[in-house]
């Protein structure tokens, strides 16, 4: 059993927000990317999010990780390496792992996360609970890194859970399938969360919770420019929407400005206006059917392999694989 962690976090991440933020504050309507919604305090808010009655997708994926793992691994072709994007705490990965595990082919984990302190601690408890597990950790941003992940002659699974693709824009999406499409050699799959299309009412609510957390995560956003480029945004002054777009098939999330005001953002040397009513978007989150992410895996060179919902058909994990 070994740990490795490596640590690929740019130096000029904070040059890339700026630039970033500087786009989307001067683009017209005006918009915020959701990767900043996730500073310690926007992390804990999204770990409330997880929690709230409203919100579903967190529990449907795990009923789905806890019921059928065993049954994903195998259609999966057993892989003995799992590299899991976003990873986290691992939290929902354990049931994979113990799937890999109870079949004798768990060989290595691959955490890739933002956070060297989360990976760490997770790779620690990882190899105390699998004897025998190799932990090779990566810090980055994977939407940068992702061809660092480790290549081999190990069948392997590359998960990406929690419905976070769906914050992509379709080119974006696009890019991305394609990029994990070059990773995966002949058996090697994907294992996709993805939330999927239902009523308007159950969307609205899960993404506008009655005990007003997720506006408060959103809002957060707001404090997160304050702290790290010098903002003065009155967090007070902005109300959270969020509105299911019935043809885009997504949830469009915004902030609306209560009054006419102007906004300084030190870091930038950048001064903007909000005219009352005005709406900056922070978040899609994108609702898939089965044939539209049938689809999107076509577009990339993925083939969709399987497909497996919770009781409620609420949410999706899928397998695809190259040719
Ligand atoms: C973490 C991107 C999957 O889109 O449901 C939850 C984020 N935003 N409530 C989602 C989120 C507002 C979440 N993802």
């Amino acid at each position: 059993m070994t740990i490795a962690i490596e640590v690929h976090l740019d130096a000029d991440a904070a040059a890339k927000m700026a630039d970033d933020v500087r786009a989307g504050l001067c683009a017209y309507p005006k918009e915020v990317a959701p990767k900043y919604f996730y500073d310690d305090r926007g992390s804990r808010l999204f770990e409330q999010i997880t929690e709230l009655p409203e919100y579903y997708p967190t529990r449907a994926e795990r009923q789905i990780l806890e019921r059928r793992s065993a049954e994903i691994h195998v259609a999966a072709g057993c892989p003995s390496t799992l590299i899991e994007l976003g990873s986290g705490s691992a939290a929902k990965t354990r049931h994979l792992l113990s799937a890999m595990r109870d079949c004798d082919s768990l060989d290595t984990y691959v955490p890739v996360d933002i956070s060297e302190e989360i990976t760490e601690r997770t790779a620690a408890e990882l190899v105390d609970e699998y004897p025998g597990l190799d932990v090779h950790g990566l810090v980055c941003d994977f939407e940068q890194h992702l061809e660092r992940v480790p290549h081999g002659t190990d069948q392997r699974m590359i998960a990406f859970l929690g419905g976070t693709i769906g914050n992509l824009y379709p080119r974006q999406r696009h890019a991305f399938l394609e990029r994990i499409a070059a990773l995966l050699g002949p058996g090697d799959h994907l294992l996709l969360g993805t939330d999927l299309i239902k009523d308007r009412a159950r969307l609205e609510a899960a993404y506008d919770d009655s005990a007003g957390i997720t506006a408060e995560f959103n809002k957060n956003v707001l404090a997160v420019l304050n702290n790290q480029l010098g903002a003065d945004f009155d967090l007070d002054s902005f109300e959270h929407v969020a509105r299911y777009d019935e043809e885009a098939e997504r949830m469009d999330i915004r902030l609306r400005s209560l009054a006419d005001q102007d906004v300084r953002l030190d870091d930038l040397d950048l001064e903007i206006t909000f005219s009352a009513g005005e709406e900056m978007r922070t978040e899609i989150s994108t609702k898939f059917s089965r044939e539209r992410l049938e689809s999107a895996y076509a577009g990339a060179g993925l083939e969709l392999r399987g497909w497996f919902t919770d009781d409620a058909g609420d949410y999706a994990l899928s397998l695809a694989g190259v040719g």
